[in-house]
């Protein structure tokens, strides 16, 4: 067994740092410790929280933490922050509102900085919650900012996924809502100290109403992923077992509204494990780790196989010698003759 990976187990603190730290940066052998924790894992809950930045993720985070470890529950939190690993100011910000909890040995806090692959950020999370989950967590939040393609894949992998809105970003909601509804199975709106509460709950309400036409227009102009999106065609449409998304207020900054949001996330929770459809739910997002791990591992073996060529074919097309299109076709022939 991997040196690392028993220690990780044997839930120590420096160690987990330090397996994250390695699978992050994908150094040495981090396959082999991913491999060897694997059958520790299964056993938390994931919460993806997403939003607008300043919506106030972080500030709920802070209050689920302190809510789960009220009920005795070992707590991991991956704050994902995709702008840049050198802005630090968002982490920085993060660390001074979780602060309270670092010195808490049942709560682990870790900041992960994008990498530059497609896809990445997204496995690179994924692992890492792995990683936690193996450590002992019972719940795991994991904190992305914005709401862009990243992170909705990152959400796509968690269990449970809390998308956090604050007043007066209504047009935010017409831009993010096709993709939102995908993966949003509760909706804080936060800051419902401030004007403007009432009529972002009315958006989100309106929005769960018509969700099931826009999950169809969705899932029409993205049929390659259907396999989640049926899924999700089938909680909407389908009243009985479906799950519809909830919408709590929240004044995270004052920690109210905080037990009715666990509550809710609790209750999908339930519904992930009690339901048919919930079960359904969790296949398909296995299904879509699935996918983006054998993603990156066939571009990696690809390009190992291929080396030269894909330069090569890099310039005919930049010469214009040849069309991307062909060009990609004459690669995979070539990786098919030579496997
Ligand atoms: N009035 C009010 N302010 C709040 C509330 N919740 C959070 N804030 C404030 O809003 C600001 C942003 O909160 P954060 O928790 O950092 O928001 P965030 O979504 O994590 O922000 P990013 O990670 O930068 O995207 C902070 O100054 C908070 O104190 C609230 O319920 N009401
Ligand atoms: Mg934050």
């Amino acid at each position: 067994m991997h040196p690392l990976a028993q220690r990780v187990l044997g839930r120590e603190m420096r160690a987990t740092a330090r397996a994250c730290r390695l699978v992050d940066d994908r150094t040495g052998d981090y396959i082999d410790l991913l491999r060897d924790l694997f059958p520790s894992t299964g056993r938390a809950w994931t919460i993806g929280i997403t939003g607008v930045p300043g919506a106030g993720k972080s500030t709920l985070t802070n209050g689920l933490i302190a809510a789960f470890r009220k009920q005795g529950k070992r707590v991991a939190v991956v704050a994902v922050d995709p702008t840049s690993p050198f802005s630090g100011g968002a982490i920085l910000g993060d660390r001074i509102r979780m602060q309270e909890h670092f010195e808490d040995p049942e709560v682990f806090i870790r900041s992960l900085a994008t990498r530059g692959t497609l896809g990445g950020l997204s496995r690179s999370a994924g692992d890492i919650v792995r990683v936690l989950d193996a450590w002992g967590a019972d719940v795991i939040l994991v904190e992305t900012v914005g709401v862009g393609q990243d992170e909705l894949e990152i959400t796509k992998t968690a269990h449970t996924t809390l998308v956090v809105m604050a007043p007066g970003m209504g047009d935010d909601v017409q831009a993010i809502k096709a993709g939102i509804l995908e993966c949003a199975d509760v909706f804080a709106v936060n800051k419902a100290d401030r004007d403007g509460a009432d009529s972002t709950v009315r958006d989100l309400e309106l929005m769960i109403a018509l969700g099931g036409e826009v999950t169809k227009a969705g899932a029409h102009s993205r049929g390659h992923h259907g396999a989640v999106l049926d899924v999700a065609k089938q909680e909407v449409s389908h009243a009985g077992g479906a799950w519809i998304p909830a919408i709590v207020r929240t004044v995270a900054s004052r920690g109210e509204g905080t037990t009715a949001l666990l509550g809710h996330l609790e209750k999908h929770r339930a519904w992930l494990s009690d339901t048919p459809e919930g079960q359904a739910r969790r296949e398909a997002r296995l299904r879509e780790a699935m996918r983006m791990q054998l993603r990156e591992s066939l571009l990696e073996i690809a390009e190992h196989t291929l080396g030269q060529a894909l330069d090569e074919a890099v310039a005919r097309v930049a010469k214009k010698e040849i069309d991307p299109y062909s060009a990609a076709e004459e690669l995979v022939a070539a990786f098919r003759s030579k496997n």
